[in-house]
């Protein structure tokens, strides 16, 4: 259709040497060509036109003085994506590659995975070029307060709830609240991923992984098979990475790898629950490299490679955008992988995930797949809202219906636009025509 096309250029256009935000768009745009085709009210509500523009994006100086008393200055984001559902949500990210590109793909990315969850939430994301690693607590928490005293300006529980992503977990959430309430004099449930005993949601920290999990459990009930007994390779060793572990060895599944930026360690014996507490207190607390477990465990370690050449049944990517190429992709399907869920947001490139659809193979794209998190941040902001908290008991099973229910809308929805399976058509589709429709009732906004 022409139309997604003459979008796509004027995104190419408008956002020059933006490959990742290119990237995504590309991909949710050409999928929900039938969709756009079939309804002519999208086409007149220049839906998609208005659909690619951020709301609005926050650009900001950081500036923060180091252990040895040197002033260091960062660049900080807020991308205001899409507010049509709910308040703007999702993660802060803290990584050193971290610029508008990338924030712009993910805050996309989370304006249809969002109105996936069927909770009332639009679409944000933001960060900083902060590389934590190395980095004393000290120093994190001044720049959590810097970067909190910008950003205060712009978010608040009915505006904008940011939470983590990668860089960004417990101990940042609690720097980030606390400037946040010594700003604004409140308390309130501006972010999510908040720590038990002043807000927080049980399950909130497992959540991406565990539903991660639940979404492959639900796309193996399609072909009246289980978990059970499968070999699994899962890459990155954070926090979506150790729950999708975790959630793996509950289930009776294998995991034989896991990774960070360093590389890969390969356990053939298979990384069991203590294993994986193990490699939680390394990256938690102790914060060192996954290749300590292949020194302490007598596994083998692969430095700077993926574990995507480790024969396996189903695979986790649960690193970063872009880690499973089209040669990773061939080998993972050479190698009789029939399962891919991503809990990573776009971690398999477009010539990968192509390759998939092609063979059919179970793919859980990451809008989906991953949506556990954000999911259970929106249970996080009910809890908060009506002072209350849920049990673990409670909140694990508004999590695992949750993501059943978004396998099915997924599945039905691929079905009915002609491409039973895709679930990347039915992820894209379903995500679209919320948010879509919401667009429309709210007039030229
Ligand atoms: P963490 O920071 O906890 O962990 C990230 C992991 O990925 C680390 O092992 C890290 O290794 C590795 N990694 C990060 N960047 C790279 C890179 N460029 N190359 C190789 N390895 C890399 O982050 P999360 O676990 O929270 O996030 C992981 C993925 O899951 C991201 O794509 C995120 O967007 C997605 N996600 C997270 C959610 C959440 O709630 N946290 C929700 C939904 C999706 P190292 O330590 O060496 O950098
Ligand atoms: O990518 C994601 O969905 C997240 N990082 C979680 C966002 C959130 O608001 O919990």
């Amino acid at each position: 259709m022409a139309l997604v096309q003459e979008v796509l250029e004027i995104v190419k256009k408008r956002n020059p040497n933006e490959p990742e935000f290119l990237q995504a768009v590309t991909e949710v745009l050409e999928s929900i060509r039938p969709v756009v085709e079939r309804y002519k009210k999208y086409r007149d509500g220049k839906i998609l036109e208005r659909i690619v523009e951020p709301e609005r994006m926050i650009q900001f100086r950081v500036p923060w003085i180091d252990d040895k008393g040197q002033i260091q200055v960062n660049r900080g984001f807020r991308i205001q994506m899409n507010s049509a559902i709910g308040p703007y949500k999702g993660g802060l990210r803290f990584h050193p590659t971290v610029n508008a590109s990338i924030l712009k793909f993910l805050a996309f990315e989370q304006v249809f995975k969002n109105s996936l969850t069927t909770l009332p939430m639009g679409g944000g994301k933001g960060g900083a070029d902060f590389d934590p690693k190395g980095k004393s607590d000290n120093e994190v928490m001044r720049f959590c307060q810097s970067f909190m005293t910008e950003l205060f300006h712009h978010v608040g529980p009915n505006t904008d709830v940011p939470a983590g992503d990668i860089g960004v977990g417990r101990r940042e959430i609690g720097y980030l609240f606390g400037q946040y309430k010594r700003l604004a004099n409140e308390f309130t449930g501006v972010l999510t991923g908040k720590s038990l005993n002043w807000g927080g949601s049980l399950i909130r920290p497992q959540a991406t992984g565990y539903g991660a999990v639940y979404f492959a459990q639900e796309m193996l009930k399609t072909r009246g098979e289980t978990i059970e007994g499968k070999v699994c390779t899962v890459s990155g060793s954070g926090n979506a990475a150790q729950y999708t572990a975790k959630k793996l060895n509950q289930v009776g599944a294998k995991v034989v790898t896991m990774s960070d930026s360093g590389g890969f360690i390969y356990d053939k014996a298979g990384i069991t629950q203590e294993k994986v507490e193990w490699i939680m207190h390394l990256k938690n607390v102790r914060r060192r490299r996954i290749k300590e477990y292949a020194e302490h465990f007598r596994a083998k370690y692969v430095e700077g490679q993926r574990p995507w050449g480790i024969k396996c049944d189903c695979a986790f990517p649960c690193a970063t955008q872009n880690e499973i190429t089209k040669d990773d992709a061939k080998k993972l399907l050479d190698n009789g992988c029939y399962l891919v869920s991503e809990a990573a947001n776009m971690p398999s490139a477009p010539a990968a995930v192509d390759l998939f659809l092609a063979r059919k193979i179970l793919f859980g794209p990451g809008k989906a797949a991953n949506a556990g998190g954000v999911a259970t941040s929106g249970l996080e902001m009910s809890q908060n809202s009506i002072r209350f908290s849920w049990t673990r008991e409670e909140v694990d099973q508004r999590l695992r219906q949750i993501m059943t229910t978004i396998h099915k809308n997924a599945w039905d929805t691929a079905a009915e636009y002609g491409q039973p399976g895709n679930l990347v058509v039915g992820a894209n589709i379903a995500g679209f025509v919320k948010v879509a429709d919401a667009m429309l009732d709210q007039g030229v906004v």
